[in-house]
């Protein structure tokens, strides 16, 4: 049901074999000499060059003295693999770039928190903005344990560059989900980060996604997808065939973000989501300014057309709610309502 792109990538052995494969021949002969050089016993077959390590630093510093010796260029024709001992390669042995892997290993904290799934969620609460009522929450990625810290925004930055942004991302989407089966009480929707550049094939890689739905129980209708990186689309047919898939489990979709960037009303337009997220930077002091206002006033308008619901993110003050309710968004989020909590918090008021 995973492919390579979300499969569990495994722990690196903290002594074992680094390879090195490369479609050029002279490339295989001067890593050899550089294992030499760097004291490592060196083994080659075909296209790759293997050595042997005895602990992680000693891998990091040979990772390092390659990318002092060999240009871009050669350093691109190098597929990484690490394995406890050398008869364990095989045709199933992944390889993945050099620069993923010399990712992986540099930030080795962050690849075990990925590897080894050390996070849990924190929900903020959704209120219609003009009872207060709680609508549902948005469920944040965020450390597990003090012992186990990051930053959300660097964990998934490092993920990008590790080669591990499925992972993390279809991983956080199922905790987010079983995570809100205990805690949120039926009815109430679960609003859910997902970063569409991280779903190849929709079918395929939303089918872990909405099995954890299923298995916990929480009725599609209850989840509302929130697309990132809306500002950033390269491929419009690409994320509606995303939407759709969603749609087609009876899940909701939205948009996060929506600035004021001029490709906003048209995109909403094609996308036709079933909730708009106005970007916080919009709605941050609308009330004293007019453009601001003016922004709201029109995405609310498009939303009408297309029969979408609006929500403004990160209000704050007063004065800010009162002008979205004046340009009739529904839908509010912010520190003014209510901050993030652990999702385990809220288990105690869930009938
Ligand atoms: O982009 P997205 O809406 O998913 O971002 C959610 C983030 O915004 C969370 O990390 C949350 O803590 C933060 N956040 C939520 N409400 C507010 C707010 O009122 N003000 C600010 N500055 N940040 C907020
Ligand atoms: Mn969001």
């Amino acid at each position: 049901m995973s492919c390579s792109q979300c499969r569990p990538t495994g722990d690196f052995p903290e002594s074992g074999f680094l390879h090195i494969r490369t479609d050029h021949p002279v490339l295989v002969e001067s890593l050899m000499n550089l294992f030499k050089e760097h004291g490592l016993e060196g083994i080659h077959s075909g296209n790759v060059a293997s050595a042997k390590y005895s602990n992680l630093i000693e891998l990091q510093d040979f990772m390092e003295k390659s990318l002092k010796t060999f240009n871009e260029m050669a350093v691109r024709s190098f597929y990484c693999s690490v394995t406890s001992a050398l008869e364990e390669m095989s045709v199933f042995t992944p390889w993945i770039s050099f620069q993923q892997f010399y990712e992986r290993m540099k930030h080795i904290d962050l690849y075990d928190i990925i590897q080894q799934q050390l996070f849990t969620t924190h929900s903020q609460p959704i209120v219609f903005l003009q009872s207060g009522e709680i609508y549902g929450y948005e469920f944040l990625l965020r450390p597990s344990t003090e012992e186990f810290k990051f930053k959300p925004y660097e964990l998934f930055q490092f993920a990008e560059r590790a080669g591990l942004q499925a992972l993390l991302d279809g991983n956080a989407r199922m905790t987010s989900i079983r995570n809100s089966a205990g805690a949120v009480s039926p009815g109430l929707k679960r609003f859910i980060n997902f970063l569409p550049s991280s779903i190849y094939d929709p079918k395929h890689c939303l089918a872990t996604t909405f099995k954890a739905a299923a298995d916990a129980g929480v009725d599609p209708n209850d989840l509302v997808f929130e697309v990132v990186e809306t500002e950033e689309i390269a491929d419009i047919d690409h994320l509606k065939s995303i939407l759709q898939a969603y749609q087609e489990q009876g899940m909701k979709v939205a948009l996060d973000d929506l600035g004021a960037g001029h490709s906003t009303l048209s995109v909403l337009k094609e996308l036709k989501p079933d909730y708009v997220k106005i970007d916080r930077k919009i709605v941050s002091f609308c009330d004293e300014d007019a453009s601001k206002e003016d922004m709201i006033q029109k995405i609310v308008e498009v939303a009408r057309e297309i029969g979408a619901v609006v929500l403004a993110e990160g209000i704050e003050r007063k004065e800010e709610a009162d002008i979205a309710l004046k340009c009739g968004v529904e839908l509010a989020q912010g520190y003014y309502f209510g901050r993030p909590v652990p999702t385990k918090s809220l288990a105690a008021v869930v009938q």
